[in-house]
């Protein structure tokens, strides 16, 4: 499992002063700590940028690369910006993202800097409703990609996680793709941006989404994540380091019943959130006291 860690982040109280600012220092301490805690490539999100994006993405990614050799992914929807921290990036980088309405801008870069893309599931009409809009959306755009000479081995499909606290349905219809895209596009790979699961509810509870529905998408092929590079468990757990974990949240989404009596309390809360994330209980913001 690649991770690319999402911490450098524009709406970060730290880093968008920092960027903003032109400051170095926070946005390079913060490169280190989340290449040591051991993410493969870092997500450098300066937001739509519209002003001067292209001279900022070049200074992001020039600071950045003063701290680490991590390559990175180019997270900004606006084409220049992308194309400059293409120009600036010393390893093959990956683009955050391509959807529908940006193709005939950014299918072009891909090539042209020997980069990788992520191809976002964002339809013209906006979000897709359930999996099979996913696959729709997918096609056309892995087929567009092709054309601009992208092989599928540079095409990582994002299929949308959305907020629990939200949409129960979309986060069914997410794992329901990701089992899908193999046969669909065989020879792409697949990313998430796994936060987006546990946006808006209490902070110190959103590791357990975020480490079961990684544990829930690993199971469907899942070969990337863009995570909080500062959640040990989580890097453990795309490592294979808790296979006692993995196998739990397993075993219930084949339909086993453990009894709660039987568990620890850690394993307690895996067991409530996997239930709540395959739709078989009600979300709400204290669901693990339930
Ligand atoms: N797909 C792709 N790229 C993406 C996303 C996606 N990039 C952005 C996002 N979604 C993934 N990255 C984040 C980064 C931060 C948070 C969530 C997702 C987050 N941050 C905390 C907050 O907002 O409360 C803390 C921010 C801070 O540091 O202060 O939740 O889906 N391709």
């Amino acid at each position: 499992m690649i991770l690319i860690g999402e911490n450098i982040n524009i709406m970060s109280h730290t880093i968008g002063p920092a960027m903003k600012g032109r400051d170095p220092g926070p946005i390079q301490e913060l490169a280190r700590d989340e290449a040591s805690a051991g993410v493969d490539y870092l997500d450098l999100n300066i937001g739509p940028a519209r002003k001067a994006g292209d001279e900022l993405m070049e200074w992001v990614v020039s600071t950045v690369q003063a701290a680490t050799d991590k390559p990175l992914s180019l997270d900004t929807t606006n084409p220049v910006a992308m194309e400059a921290g293409l120009k600036a990036s010393k390893t093959k980088a990956l683009i955050n993202s391509i959807a529908p309405a940006r193709v005939d801008e950014e299918l072009p870069m891909v090539q042209k800097y020997g980069a990788a893309m992520i191809g976002l599931l964002w339809g013209l009409d906006g979000m897709p409703r359930d999996a099979n809009e996913r696959a729709l959306i997918a096609v056309d755009l892995i087929y567009k990609a092709n054309e601009a000479g992208v092989p599928n081995e540079d095409i990582w499909i994002d299929p949308i996680a959305s907020p629990v606290s939200v949409e129960i349905n979309q986060v069914k219809a997410c794992l329901e793709f990701m089992g899908m895209l193999a046969e669909i596009a065989p020879g792409c790979k697949s990313t998430v941006g796994l936060s987006n699961i546990s946006n808006g509810t209490p902070a110190a509870l959103r590791p357990y989404l975020n480490r079961t529905y990684l544990i829930m998408l690993m199971r469907y092929g899942l070969y990337s994540a863009i995570v909080d590079a500062f959640d040990a468990e989580l890097i453990k757990i795309a490592r294979g380091e808790m296979p006692h974990i993995a196998s739990l949240v397993h075993r219930v989404m084949d339909g086993d019943r453990p009894d709660p009596a039987s568990l620890s309390e850690e394993e307690t809360k895996y067991l409530k959130t996997v239930r709540v994330l395959a739709g078989e209980s009600l979300y709400s913001h204290s669901w693990l006291e339930i």
